[in-house]
């Protein structure tokens, strides 16, 4: 008897212990792709985000506490995306900043509202992300229906074309943003060729050469840069010399990298405007530079997202969760990029595309829709 109530005892303490330790500091995720062959979005979340928490933390941490990064790698895979998200939940996040890929972001969706947490996804564009329904998530990138119909806008209205294959790999993402382009381009330009390729597929070229036969002045590509630089870098090996499109996706050095500079030039691509021109942006590009090297697409969208969660926490003088989500729902937040304001659904308010252009090894902004 004495035993048992000295073990009962011992439990409680270290249970308590435990407690404590876990009250400590505010732990908050990254989740995205950390490894494989999206790895460099993850790595620009990772590195946005970590500024963030840095920052914080060098000005006293967040209510008396210091903030804690976890970081979680989904692979860019769906199973793996829900693995970790619960993970995550397991080790006490008050909030988590992705996931990277549509795909991913979907199903972990349903893993943070269950634990009434607040995600935040820098990236992901699908637009049934907030379309359903959860309170609990945010994005502070646009959504693919603003970013197809402006692609299409380009295409018909600035370079008036006629013909045009459209291809995408098959995920929520790539075929998402192909079907959005397709249907605002429709009754104005004709599709001669529309099909999906498989992604981490190496060889493109049955694809392509069926593409070649139908003789489109432009291929309209959803996916992301992996795939986007072969594609390009195959097409022109193939005599295929039509100007290539795509997405947010595919805006990364890595797709000029792998597509090689020459096949790359005069890429099109939907991206939101310049962050080098944006004057709330410049602190932030400055520091992330000198400590990482050059931005990602997406670098400073992590970075937004994160300071936005903590902003809110802080706020709300807790980490209580449905307390955090109803901030976030309705404070204005003056970011990196500008201002930041959900709607109902978790979006942001402003978010205008515009198309950027490939020259010379790099990107430019080129076009602007009237926004
Ligand atoms: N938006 C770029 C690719 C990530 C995704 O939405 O799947």
């Amino acid at each position: 008897m004495k035993r048992s109530f000295m073990a009962l005892a011992l439990a409680l303490l270290v249970f308590s212990v435990g407690c404590q330790k876990k009250e400590e500091v505010i732990r908050i995720g990254v989740a995205g792709p950390m490894t494989g062959d999206q790895a460099k979005m993850g790595t620009d979340f990772k590195n946005g985000v970590a500024l963030a928490v840095e920052e914080w933390n060098a000005k006293g941490g967040l209510l008396g506490k210091k903030v804690t990064l976890l970081v979680a790698d989904d692979q860019h895979d769906p199973k793996q995306a829900v693995s970790i998200a619960n993970k995550l939940v397991n080790d006490g996040v008050v909030g988590v900043i992705g996931h990277f890929n549509s795909s991913c972001s979907i199903p972990a969706s349903d893993v943070y509202n269950r634990a009434g947490i607040p995600m935040i996804t820098p990236g992901s564009t699908n637009p049934q992300l907030t379309e359903k329904g959860y309170r609990s998530v945010f994005r502070v990138c646009g959504r693919d229906d603003q970013q197809g119909k402006v692609g299409a806008e380009f295409v018909t209205e600035k370079l008036k074309l006629k013909k045009v294959a459209v291809i995408h790999d098959k995920t929520t993402y790539g075929q998402g943003l192909a079907d959005e382009f397709k249907k605002f381009i429709a009754n104005k330009v004709e599709v001669v060729y529309y099909g999906g390729i498989i992604q981490g597929d190496k060889d493109f070229k049955t694809a392509l050469t069926s593409i070649k036969e139908k003789k489109p002045e432009l291929i309209y590509f959803g996916g992301i840069y992996p795939e986007a630089g072969l594609l390009v870098k195959q097409a022109r090996e193939l005599g295929i010399s039509v100007p290539f499109m795509s997405g947010d996706g595919s805006i990364d050095p890595k797709f000029i990298e792998i597509a090689g500079a020459s096949a790359a030039e005069g890429t099109y691509l939907t991206f939101s405007p310049d962050a080098r021109k944006i004057p709330s942006a410049r602190s932030f590009i400055e520091n992330y530079e000198k400590k990482f090297g050059e931005i990602g697409p997406y670098s400073v969208y992590a970075y937004d997202a994160a300071n936005i969660l903590l902003a809110a926490i802080k706020d709300a003088g807790t980490t209580e969760g449905k307390t955090v989500i109803d901030k976030l729902h309705t404070m204005e937040f003056p970011g990196a990029l500008g201002k930041i304001k959900f709607n109902e659904k978790g979006d942001v308010t402003v978010s205008p595309y515009v198309v950027w252009i490939t020259k010379g090894g790099k990107f430019e902004e080129y076009w602007r829709p009237v926004f």
